[in-house]
Order: structure tokens, then C-alpha cells, then sequence
């Protein structure tokens, strides 16, 4: 496969631009890239764009019902660095030739794809801190590698995104850490949270390494530093002492550190569940992209207005 999509690149510069990853070296917009690198970074970045702002919409249901205005002050913060997020990561894409017309057209027509986790719904407060704490801690071990990666762009992006990042996962933290050692009530909504969200948790980083598309090209490349299920194992590792020190349960009878492979042994969610979420068909998806079709309508008198700063308007009276 490998062979047949790099057919047509020159093979010196496809040599040097080989070499210099392996130095180590950024590689920048105006460098020589073969193409099929330029493409999966946009189709990676672009799909990371589209996750920030699609995942600003479960919590963002929330500022308004937050339980107390500091929560409600902490929320809406992070919700809009989400979006900041997202700003970020199209300006990434956009310097590999991609418009960000394009892209948010992609996206509102279904024809990109976002983040699985996004498309379930946030029923109850619980929710909201288990996004905020887990599926941001899950973020923010992909970006830190990632960050270190091949193109200098998105690295630069990501190391900023991580930075606010870290305060969201603070934040869910605490959030979850209340939950826990609050009532009875709680205790069980933040249960209850956990077992709605634990499957679509795994799914978030990818199908399994021996059934992934990309993975062996990105990461020869540089662009995914880990492959999926390393991450997902790094997650594993880092989170679920911290949910079981907290006296929640996982459900999944099968999980346990594994101490002859040193691995998280875990239940397989179901990938054909995967596939039709990420594909059109999850529980919400049809409900996140109104939305984001709705906000495009709605702003497109500013952006016009933008493009032709000269023009002349006329200030509605009411
Ligand atoms: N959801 O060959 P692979 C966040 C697709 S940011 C949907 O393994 P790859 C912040 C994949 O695109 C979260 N689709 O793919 C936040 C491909 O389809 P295609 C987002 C998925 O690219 C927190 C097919 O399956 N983070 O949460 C998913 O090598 C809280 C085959 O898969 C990023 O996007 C999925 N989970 O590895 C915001 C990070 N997984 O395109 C608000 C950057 C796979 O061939 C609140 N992205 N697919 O039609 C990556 O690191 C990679 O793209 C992976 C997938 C690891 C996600």
C-alpha cells in the first residue's frame, strides 16, 4: 500500500523529507511534502477541529444548569476555550491548502468525521464532569504526543491546547471528586455517568492497532507518535486507579492490569457500534450537526460582512 500511494513522489525528495523526520525536524507549510502526508494531515487536524467544536455542545448544554455560579463560570470558560481550540486547529489545516469554508462545509454535510464520544448525550450534571475530567484527560495524552511530532503547525497548536487542557481536566476533577464524596444521589449519578460513558470512552482512541487504517503510515511519519491502542492503554493506566480510588466501579468484569503482559485487559466495546456512530448514526448525531448547521445560517451576514469590508450597510433601526 505503501508503495502504490507514494508512486508518484520524486524519490530524492521523498528520501530528504524522510530524513528530516527522522532528525527530528519540523517540517513547515511552504516545505516540499509528498502529497498523501498533506492529505492525512488535513482529513487528522481537520477531524480534530471539527471534535473541539462539536464537543463544546453536550457540556455546553450545562452552562445554563450548572449546579452554582462558580461551576457555571468554570464551565463556560472551558466551553469557549474548546471553541478556541477548534480556531486553532482549522487555522493548522488551512496552511495545508484546505479552506476553513470547506472544512465547516464537510463537516455540516457529513461528509467529515468528529469525535465518536460527542455524539451521546449529557443527561444528567454527572455527565458533564465525567466529559470534562476523562474524556479530556484522554485528549490530553494523544496531544502530548502528538505534540511532538512531524508537522510544525499542529504541533505548535496542540502544545497550546494542551496547556489549556490541563486546567479542564483540574476542573473535571474536582467536579467528579464533589460527585463522589457528596450524597447518595450523587454518588450514584457519577456511577451511573461512568457506566453510560465507559464504552464510548474506549472507542474514543481508535479501533484496535491490527485494524486501523492509518496508523502505520502517521506514525512512520510522525504525525501519531502512539498508536491507538498504546494511548488507549496510557489512559487505562493513568485513570482507572484514580475512578476506583474514588470508589466508583468500571463495567466491565474483565478489566484488571494484566502482569505477565504489563497491559489493561478490558471487554472489546462493540466496533460495529463504532463504526455506525462515526459514520452518521450515534445517538445524537443528527441533533450536533442542526446545531452547527444553524449557527453557519446565522452568522453568514458577518462573514460576508467581514470579506467585503467596503461595502456600505445600513444600520437597521430596531
Ligand atoms: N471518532 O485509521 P484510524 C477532544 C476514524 S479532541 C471518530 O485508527 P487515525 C477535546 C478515523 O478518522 C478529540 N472517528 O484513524 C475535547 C478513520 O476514518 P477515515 C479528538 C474515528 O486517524 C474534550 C477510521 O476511524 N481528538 O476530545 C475515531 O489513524 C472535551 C479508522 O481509524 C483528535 O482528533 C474516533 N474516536 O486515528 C473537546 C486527535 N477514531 O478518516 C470538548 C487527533 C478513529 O478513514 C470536550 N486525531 N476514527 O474515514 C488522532 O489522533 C487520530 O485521528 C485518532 C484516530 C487517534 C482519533
Amino acid at each position: 500500500m505503501r508503495t502504490d500511494v507514494l508512486k508518484d513522489e520524486d524519490p530524492v525528495k521523498l528520501a530528504e523529507f524522510e530524513a528530516r523526520i527522522e532528525r527530528g525536524e519540523k517540517i513547515e507549510p511552504t516545505d516540499w511534502m509528498p502529497a498523501i502526508y498533506r492529505k492525512q494531515l488535513i482529513r487528522m487536524i481537520e477531524q480534530h477541529a471539527h471534535s473541539e467544536i462539536i464537543g463544546a455542545l453536550p457540556e455546553g448544554t450545562w452552562i445554563t444548569r450548572a449546579p452554582g455560579f462558580k461551576r457555571k463560570l468554570a464551565l463556560m470558560a472551558k466551553v469557549q476555550d474548546e471553541v478556541g481550540h477548534a480556531q486553532l486547529l482549522y487555522s493548522a489545516a488551512e496552511t495545508l491548502g484546505k479552506s476553513r469554508e470547506q472544512m465547516i462545509s464537510d463537516l455540516i454535510n457529513g461528509k467529515s468525521k468528529y469525535s465518536n464520544i460527542f455524539n451521546y448525550p449529557a443527561f444528567t450534571w454527572a455527565d458533564s464532569c465525567f466529559i470534562s475530567w476523562l474524556v479530556d484527560a484522554g485528549a490530553i495524552v494523544n496531544q502530548v504526543a502528538n505534540s511532538r511530532g512531524s508537522y510544525g503547525p499542529y504541533c505548535r497548536a496542540l502544545e497550546r491546547i494542551c496547556v489549556e487542557e490541563a486546567f479542564h481536566l483540574k476542573y473535571g476533577h474536582h467536579c467528579v471528586i464533589h460527585m463522589a464524596t457528596g450524597t447518595d444521589i450523587q454518588r450514584k449519578m457519577m456511577q451511573e455517568a461512568i457506566n453510560r460513558w465507559w464504552k464510548p470512552m474506549l472507542m474514543f482512541f481508535g479501533p484496535p492497532d491490527k485494524i486501523s487504517a492509518h496508523t502505520e503510515i502517521l506514525m512512520k511519519w510522525k504525525v501519531k507518535m502512539l498508536s491507538n491502542d498504546d494511548t488507549r492503554q496510557q489512559w487505562l493506566d493513568m485513570y482507572v486507579p484514580k475512578i476506583w480510588e474514588l470508589d466508583l466501579t468500571l463495567p466491565d468484569e474483565k478489566l484488571r492490569k494484566n502482569q505477565d503482559t504489563g497491559k489493561w485487559d478490558y471487554t472489546e466495546p462493540d466496533w460495529d457500534e463504532f463504526k455506525r456512530v462515526i459514520n452518521g448514526d450515534g445517538p445524537c448525531n443528527k441533533e450536533r450537526l442542526a446545531v452547527r448547521r444553524t449557527a453557519e445560517e446565522r452568522g453568514r451576514w458577518v462573514r460576508e460582512a467581514l470579506s467585503r469590508p467596503k461595502a456600505e450597510y445600513t444600520i437597521p433601526l430596531a
